[in-house]
């Protein structure tokens, strides 16, 4: 029974022979638990402290009180050679101060040895929770190899595992900390790597500082599956990362990553420019659990991931650019905006005023649009004005409706949630909303840089024509179904379609598509013809 304290008066603990876990009665007023493999203090609550002498500080009472607990710590000497306070938090609710403190050797931290302390307004310290190592004795601190050195062998050691890293996420630096392992303890380099490609990772390399050799290393940074509530009240399941008990919407396991982030509410114009100029995306959007409590972050997070499913099933599409690029989402822009985009370079989603929209990732037609206006970009480059802007926006919400394949309809899940059964854009019959659904009717003004979001209606009702057919104008048209037509327009997107296809061009980009898919002559490239004859486009 060596763990207990000569001045223990009462063994009050539980102890059972898997677990030896003592928990020892010091005193009346204190109680303490010891961590098994060391028999130093786990924790230490305090019942009443013998009162501090008023003139000390906070320092000296937290000091005076690790020197009065040197014993049960296993240390020899001042207290101030064995703990460096990392951190003070000041709680203004309790006026607590909470002092974070790492256990160090000659100077140098000892690895995974933190403590907590937490001191009472009149300086009483009122717990001590944490990990101690006991007294250390003849450990070199003097490195014989270089941080240089070390970090070399470190990435030599990873590329050896993942394969070639083109990229390092930030410089990788080697730390000196004594570390404890297998009942030793060396001094070591710890030398962490953020990696993207050709793996995620967070890898901790721990380099012998004496000999050079690897000691250990692990990826800190885990793959977990996350939960929420979306913003229809739906329970959502998703890709996040775990990292030391952290939980962050990063999904890393499609393509090179998808990412959601919180804006804030910052002005949607003010965001767009920050992004585009130096790739602001928002504050990280952090669980300490893997529920996530944001429902348009939960949303944004899982229906971007739906939509990169999507892609990847439909057309082996590698994310939008088909090479992986990571997708990156954020919610809360600016305050109750009642939109959603892509700014080029990432998707930015409104919280909508709560009578015109809800919080648009809601919406998964919506983010497949947004994330449609990105795949564009990557392939046919179509211009976002006159007919290849509305050929734009109409793949956008083809795929949009392909994406979200139980109706022809965009936005139903967050527009006006107060209006059952009404949407923001209807491929099925676009004069619901008073846009044009035949050539004859286009708009030919101004406004909306040429009526992007009003002509795309006309090509709309082609494509949905096409899927279910139908008699349209006197025109007939036989559908070929969902699959049949999605494969025709992601074909034209990606070979066919330039930057100026206008609507006649489009009409026959979507043709020659559905020849290579079925054959000339197929009833597929038939009902593509017709579709767009419906429609009034030549
Ligand atoms: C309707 C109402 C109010 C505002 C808007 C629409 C109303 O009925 O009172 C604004 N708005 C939102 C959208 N369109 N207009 C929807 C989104 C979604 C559904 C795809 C949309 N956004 C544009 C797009 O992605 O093409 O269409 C955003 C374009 C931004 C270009 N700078
Ligand atoms: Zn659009
Ligand atoms: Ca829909």
């Amino acid at each position: 029974m060596r763990n207990l304290a000569k001045t223990s008066l009462l063994l009050a603990g539980l102890c059972t022979a898997a677990q030896m876990v003592f928990v020892t009665q010091a005193s009346a007023d204190q109680s303490i638990k010891y961590d098994n493999a060391y028999q130093t203090p786990s924790y230490i609550i305090e019942k009443s402290s013998p009162k501090q002498a008023q003139n000390t500080t906070q320092k000296e009472s937290l000091f005076s009180y690790l020197n009065k607990h040197q014993t049960h710590f296993k240390l020899k000497g001042d207290a101030n050679s064995h703990f460096r306070i990392s951190k003070t938090i000041k709680d203004p609710k309790t006026k607590q101060t909470f002092f974070k403190l790492t256990e160090v050797y000659k100077g140098i931290p000892i690895y995974g040895f933190e403590q907590a302390v937490a001191m009472k307004e009149n300086k009483q310290v009122k717990s001590f929770f944490g990990k101690v190592h006991p007294q250390i004795k003849n450990v070199s601190v003097t490195p014989s190899i270089s941080e240089e050195k070390a970090i070399h062998t470190a990435r030599r050691e990873l590329e050896a595992s993942i394969g070639k890293i083109e990229y390092i996420d930030g410089e990788p630096k080697g730390e000196l900390y004594i570390y404890p392992h297998d009942g030793a303890y060396d001094l070591a380099y710890l030398v962490r790597i953020s990696t993207s490609e050709p793996e995620p990772g967070y890898w901790h390399y721990f380099i012998d500082a004496k000999n050079g050799k690897v000691i250990e290393s692990f990826n800190a940074i885990h793959e977990a599956a996350g939960t929420g509530i979306g913003v229809s009240g739906d329970e959502k399941s998703f890709e996040v990362t775990e990292q030391n008990g952290r939980f962050y919407l990063a999904d890393e396991t499609r393509g090179k990553g998808i990412n959601t982030f919180d804006a804030e509410n910052l002005n949607e114009t003010l965001f767009t420019l920050l992004s585009q100029l130096i790739g602001y995306t928002g504050k990280e959007i952090v669980s300490g659990t893997s529920v996530f409590k944001e429902p348009a972050a939960v949303d944004a997070h899982a229906n971007a991931q739906a939509v990169y499913d999507y892609y990847s099933k439909t057309f082996s599409r590698d994310s939008f650019d088909q090479n992986g690029a990571r997708i990156t989402s954020t919610v809360h822009v600016g305050k109750q905006w009642n939109n959603a985009a892509w700014n080029g370079v990432q998707m930015v989603y409104g919280d909508g005023d709560g009578s015109t929209f809800k919080p648009l990732s809601g919406s998964l037609d919506i983010v497949a649009h947004e994330i449609t206006h990105a795949v564009t970009q990557y392939s046919a480059g179509l211009l976002y004005q006159g007919e290849p802007g509305a050929l734009n926006e109409s793949i956008s919400d083809i795929m949009g409706a392909m994406a979200d394949r139980d109706d022809w309809e965009i936005g139903e899940d967050v527009y006006t949630p107060d209006i059952a059964g009404d949407s923001l854009r209807s491929l099925e019959d676009p004069s619901k909303q008073g846009n044009p659904d035949h050539y004859s009717n286009r708009y030919t003004g101004t406004e909306d840089y040429g009526g992007v979001h009003i002509n795309s209606s006309i090509h709309n009702k082609a494509a949905y024509l096409l899927a279910e057919g139908g008699v349209h104008h006197d025109v007939q048209v036989e559908g070929i179904g969902r699959e049949a037509c999605e494969q025709i327009y992601y074909r034209a997107l990606t070979y066919y379609v330039t930057a100026s296809t206008d609507f006649s061009m489009m009409k026959q980009a979507a043709i020659e598509a559905a020849n290579d898919l079925y054959g000339e002559g197929s009833k597929q490239s038939a009902s593509v013809e017709k579709a767009y004859k419906a429609v009034g486009i030549q």
